[in-house]
Order: C-alpha cells, then sequence, then structure tokens
C-alpha cells in the first residue's frame, strides 16, 4: 500500500516532460494572485487560477474587487475591496504565508497600490519572482476605471517587478508615449529600454499586431531585445492578457527561459482565440480557454 502511494507520488513529481529540465515539481510551488474577480467575461482571477491550477501550482488569492463582470460590458458594478486588503494579508502573515511567486493585475485605485507595495513589504524575499501585469487598458484606450492617479501610481510598481507585462496601449501609458495605430519595432524596443530604466528587470511587451502576425517583445535588463512572432489568426479578446501572465509565470515557476516562457504564453492564448472564434463566443464573453486548458497539464493525456 505505501509502496504503490510512493510510486504514485514519484509519479506525479516525475511528469515534467513539457518543462524540459525542470526538476521545480519537487516541491509545489505557490503564487499569491492580487487581482480581481470578474463573474462574467473570463477575465482576472477566474482565467488565471484554472491556468496556474493545471500547470501544477498552487494560487493564494487576494482579491482586489469583485464585479459582476468586467468593464468592457456597457455596464458594471464593482464592489472594491480596498479596505479588506491589510486585514487579509495580516492575517496571512500570522499563518507565516511564504510564497514563489506574487502576481500582480487589476487594481480599482491608486490606493490599491500602496497596499500592493505593502504586500511585497511583506511577502517578497531575494527569492521571490514578482510579476506585475499593469492592467490599465487596450487598443489604444484606457479601461474606465483608470484615473490620471492610478496610471501614475502604476509606476512605481514597476521599480519592484521582475517581470513587467505590459500590452502596447500599457506600455504607452507607462512611458508617457503618445498612442497610434502603428508603431515601429525600433520604437516598441526603446520603450522596453525605458521600461527597464524605470526598475523592470524584464518586460515582455505582448500582443503587438503586425500585419497578419502577432508578437511579442521581450528584454532582460542589459541584454538583447528578443521578438517572438506567430501568425495572426483572431482578434484579441478581454482576458488574453491574464491569460498570457498567467501562463508565463507558471512557465517561469517551472523554469523556463523568459523567451520560452513568452512563446509558450502566446502559443497558448493563439489557441485559445483559435477555439473561441470557431465556437462563435461573444466578445464580450472572452476566450474558451478551457476547451485548451489540458494543453498546460505536464500529466494530461488528451494533448
Ligand atoms: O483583462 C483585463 C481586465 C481585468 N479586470 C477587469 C477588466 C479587464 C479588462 O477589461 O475590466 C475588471
Amino acid at each position: 500500500m505505501e509502496e504503490s502511494r510512493k510510486q504514485n507520488e514519484n509519479q506525479i513529481l516525475d511528469t515534467t516532460d513539457q518543462f524540459e529540465g525542470s526538476r521545480s515539481i519537487l516541491r509545489q510551488k505557490k503564487a499569491a494572485l492580487i487581482n480581481d474577480l470578474s463573474g462574467l467575461g473570463r477575465c482576472s482571477l477566474s482565467v488565471q487560477l484554472p491556468v496556474l491550477s493545471v500547470m501544477q501550482i498552487e494560487c493564494l488569492l487576494l482579491p482586489t474587487c469583485v464585479l459582476s463582470n468586467h468593464t468592457g460590458y456597457p455596464s458594471f458594478y464593482l464592489r472594491d475591496l480596498t479596505e479588506d486588503l491589510d486585514p487579509m494579508m495580516a492575517e496571512w502573515k500570522k499563518q507565516n504565508v511564504e510564497v514563489d511567486a506574487i502576481v500582480t493585475g487589476f487594481l480599482s485605485s491608486e490606493k490599491q497600490i500602496h497596499h500592493v507595495l505593502h504586500f511585497l513589504d511583506l511577502f517578497q524575499k531575494p527569492q521571490t519572482l514578482v510579476v506585475v501585469d499593469p492592467v490599465m487598458g487596450d487598443h489604444g484606450k484606457a479601461y474606465p476605471t483608470i484615473t490620471p492617479a492610478l496610471q501614475k501610481a502604476m509606476r512605481t510598481l514597476t521599480d519592484r517587478a521582475d517581470v513587467l507585462l505590459p500590452n502596447l496601449t500599457e506600455a504607452c501609458l507607462l512611458t508617457d508615449t503618445e498612442w497610434k495605430e502603428q508603431f515601429s519595432r525600433i520604437e516598441i524596443e526603446a520603450m522596453a529600454v525605458r521600461l527597464t530604466e524605470m526598475g523592470a528587470r524584464k518586460v515582455v511587451i505582448s500582443g503587438i499586431e503586425e500585419g497578419n502576425k502577432i508578437c511579442d517583445c521581450t528584454l532582460e535588463k542589459g541584454r538583447q531585445v528578443h521578438w517572438i512572432e506567430s501568425q495572426k489568426s483572431a482578434q484579441m479578446r478581454s482576458g488574453t492578457g491574464d491569460l498570457f501572465c498567467a501562463v508565463l509565470t507558471g512557465a517561469l515557476l517551472h523554469d523556463q527561459s523568459l523567451e520560452q516562457a513568452a512563446r509558450m504564453a502566446g502559443d497558448f492564448v493563439r489557441k485559445a482565440l483559435d477555439v473561441t472564434e470557431k465556437l462563435n463566443v461573444p466578445d464580450e464573453e472572452g476566450t474558451a480557454f478551457e476547451m485548451v486548458l489540458c494543453d498546460l497539464c505536464p500529466q494530461c493525456e488528451a494533448k
């Protein structure tokens, strides 16, 4: 009995083929996710939790606010949880919580940035991976909840980021670059460099549309820029940045390089978008990522 339990456990610990060379699964890793909980529309915590769970990462959830649906719908109801953040993290501290990664996402006000900084002061250790997704907008437009004060305060988070994950709109908002429909690669690379100068150790500007291609630009401070390209098959939708962030974080926790992690994240998002289009899902409802989720599971045989 004991023998078979051990065998089973070893099997679980050994099925890391997808993450070539990785042995990190020998200890299950934990990620704290600081993000909103939107009831409708498949974004934020409701997509990041399943993605990271299937990648065998334990998730600890700190919701910044609860919404009826994401802000891309014509209207939404938002219950702000700013006042609850400190008491929640104080309880975590009492429980001696330790995490391998801290992932930040949608914040409802600039006040919440200060609470996130406090969270980092409490839980960030030298080895902790801090992933900052500066969720602020898309297609050149800021989301309706983004005030100039929040936009400015978000810059203080870039300084704490091991990995900063803006889309092109957010890279513009962080670097005070005026939006335009078409940026050259040189202009985008300059923004990535600027973001490292603002403190981020690694930057991935994701979902850059270039004709019939979709590209991600990765930069590790002081290194060369890399471009990851793939064929664009479907329009980006709400929640794709959150999916990208979760897959990339999971891959990094499985010891993948930044390029490998960005490639894996981009491939997953594009596959999710393809199936979403085939299913004729309305735009607001985000991606039908559930249909391809098993791709991320190291043990799944249905791939
Ligand atoms: O996917 C980004 C995102 C996260 N959270 C909320 C949003 C959006 C984008 O619209 O509205 C609440």
